[in-house]
């Protein structure tokens, strides 16, 4: 195995005998070999696609099978297996359409067997080292990076009935990219950020089902304390199942509460109203291996990130979606428009005692564009009479490692005529501290999940245009931004393409970056790490 995706990559190069996250071997293998089976497909429907043959069947699977693949999100070798083998189907129903192209077929559009010997085989071959070439394959996995966080959030909105197709068809440009063989860096650093105009798409895209679906986050307080009846624990970005296991709860006597990035569901108008949706319980991801322990009911895992449960909380973990785990139970997928069953969960849960108290009292979130668009005269004029003298963006990822402190102190050093615009599962260092408010508005301001990141885009456009600025970064605006996973690398490429110049990455550098992809990137962009939160915050905040 080889696997380079994410920041906790084995000693910032890779993981090569078994990835920090608790992925094994076999399963990094296979999910490379989906990933190839799936730009095959990605392949047969751009044949479609020239003969105008609609093929949404496809589409919907090259979705699936990049979110699959996302750190943290699918353990599970049989499942990733079935993926592989549903993708030869898919293939050979377009082939069957489509006929044989003119010009070469590349092996992925091709290669299949019967055998899972034969697929396990051929797993251990198909490695992102097979390209030499360390630039060409740093910009590829770079564009397959942003296509995975771009995948995960095209699949929200497509549960909720929405989906773009122009995201559709650039995703197989995208993965048809890397598979090209002619195309050098002057080739992919466009399509880089093709990537990142997309990736604004598809968060717009998101951020319309949500709004339309359930109304436009409000400032909210959030109980972080426990009732007394057994409850399930929501975890992950997906709405759709959210609402649905709201609804099925309801007057069961079990009660619903979020972890990690479901936490802005409690903004939701829409879910609010529910009186046993109690609130959030915890902290970010990598805290699960306790919290979920302390929960003592079952937990849903409706995406990423899971880490691999202890035995003594396993049989407690469902999965469902692109998430999995080897012997986790999964629920199963809608079918003909028929909601998700969740009774399996919600009998479990009845079973359980009520969660063990972590922590008491409440926090504050819901800023979203059309919240904080509401509150715009006043933070106006916060920043003309000088009461604000900078907004920081520290949206993004949390992670285990205990770097990430720096964030807590960074958020805590900052001076206090600062203002913290996040979105992401990073605000778990800071979203607990007492950092008070500046005339009322908080100093620090939540968008919601990383795919809210577009609502402080939309904050920063809003801001320009308030202050008559041609340019977004003449605004009072740096970036610190923390990434983990690969939806962290979309949201990255997303602010590159809105012209967003000297955002600060951290804790690390991607270890999938070359040198001289990452100079390109500090020329091109300004992108730079971080070091220490003095030095930092004197660069970043008070120069
Ligand atoms: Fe390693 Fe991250 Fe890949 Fe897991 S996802 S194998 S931790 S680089
Ligand atoms: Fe967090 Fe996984 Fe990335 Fe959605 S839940 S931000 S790390």
């Amino acid at each position: 195995m080889f696997c380079f995706q994410c920041q906790e990559a084995s000693k910032g190069v890779g993981c090569a005998i078994k990835g920090v996250c608790g992925k094994s071997p076999e399963v990094s293998n296979l999910q490379d070999l989906l990933l190839f089976v799936t730009k095959g497909v990605a392949f047969w429907s751009h044949q479609a696609d020239l003969k105008g043959i609609s093929n949404p069947e496809a589409e919907k699977y090259i979705i699936d099978s990049m979110f699959i693949t996302i750190t943290n999100a699918n353990f599970d070798a049989n499942k990733i297996t079935q993926q592989i083998e549903k993708g030869f189907d898919i293939q050979n129903n377009l082939k069957a359409k489509t006929g044989t192209p003119e010009g070469e077929v590349p092996e992925c559009a091709v290669w299949q067997t019967k055998s899972r010997d034969e697929i396990n085989a051929k797993s251990e071959t198909v490695s992102i080292l097979n390209e030499t070439n360390e630039d060409i394959r740093s910009l590829k996995e770079l564009i397959i990076y942003g296509l995975k966080g771009m995948a995960a959030y095209a699949e929200h909105a497509a549960n909720l009935g929405y989906s773009n197709n122009e995201v559709n068809v650039f995703m197989k440009k995208g993965l048809l990219a890397t598979i090209n063989n002619t195309l050098g860096v002057n080739e992919l650093l466009p399509i880089v950020l093709e990537t990142g105009k997309n990736g604004i798409d598809v968060m717009a895209l998101l951020d319309k089902a949500n709004t339309e679906s359930y109304g436009h986050p409000e400032i909210s307080t959030v109980n972080l304390g426990v009732g007394k009846n057994p409850g399930i624990l929501v975890s992950g970005h997906d709405l759709k199942d959210f609402e649905e296991l709201l609804k099925q709860t309801e007057g069961t006597g079990v009660d619903i509460y979020t972890h990690s990035e479901m936490l802005p569901a409690n903004y939701y108008p829409a879910f609010k109203k529910y009186k046993h949706f109690v609130g959030n319980y915890g902290n970010a991801w990598w805290e699960q291996t306790s919290e979920f322990e302390s929960f003592n009911g079952p937990v849903l895992l409706t995406t990423n990130c899971l880490v691999p449960p202890k035995e003594s909380y396993k049989d407690r973990v469902y999965t469902t979606g692109a998430a999995g785990f080897d012997g986790c139970p999964h629920i199963a997928e809608r079918e003909n428009g028929k909601t998700k069953d969740f009774s399996a969960i919600i009998e479990h849960a009845k079973k359980c005692p009520a969660p063990t108290e972590i922590e008491t009292g409440t926090l504050t979130g819901g800023f979203a564009h059309n919240q904080v668009a509401a509150l715009a005269d006043k933070v106006v004029d916060a920043v003309k009479s000088g009461a604000i003298k900078k907004f920081v963006v520290m949206a993004g990822c949390d992670g285990r490692m205990n770097s990430r402190n720096y964030y807590g102190d960074f958020a805590e050093a900052l001076p206090k005529d600062s203002v913290i615009l996040t979105a992401g599962c990073a605000k778990y260092r800071y979203n607990k501290l007492p950092l008070g408010d500046i005339g009322g508005i908080p100093r620090v301001l939540d968008a919601g999940q990383c795919n809210d990141s577009y609502s402080l885009a939309v904050t920063a456009l809003k801001l320009k245009e308030a202050f008559g600025l041609d340019d977004i970064n003449e605004l009072p605006i740096v970036y610190n931004i923390a990434w983990y996973e690969q939806k962290a690398v979309i949201v990255l490429l997303a602010l590159l393409a809105l012209g967003v110049k000297n955002i600060n990455l951290g804790p690390t550098l991607p270890a999938f970056l070359s040198p001289n992809v990452t100079n390109v990137l500090v020329e091109q962009f300004g992108i730079g790490g971080i070091s220490t939160v003095e030095e930092d915050i004197e660069r970043m905040v008070l120069s």
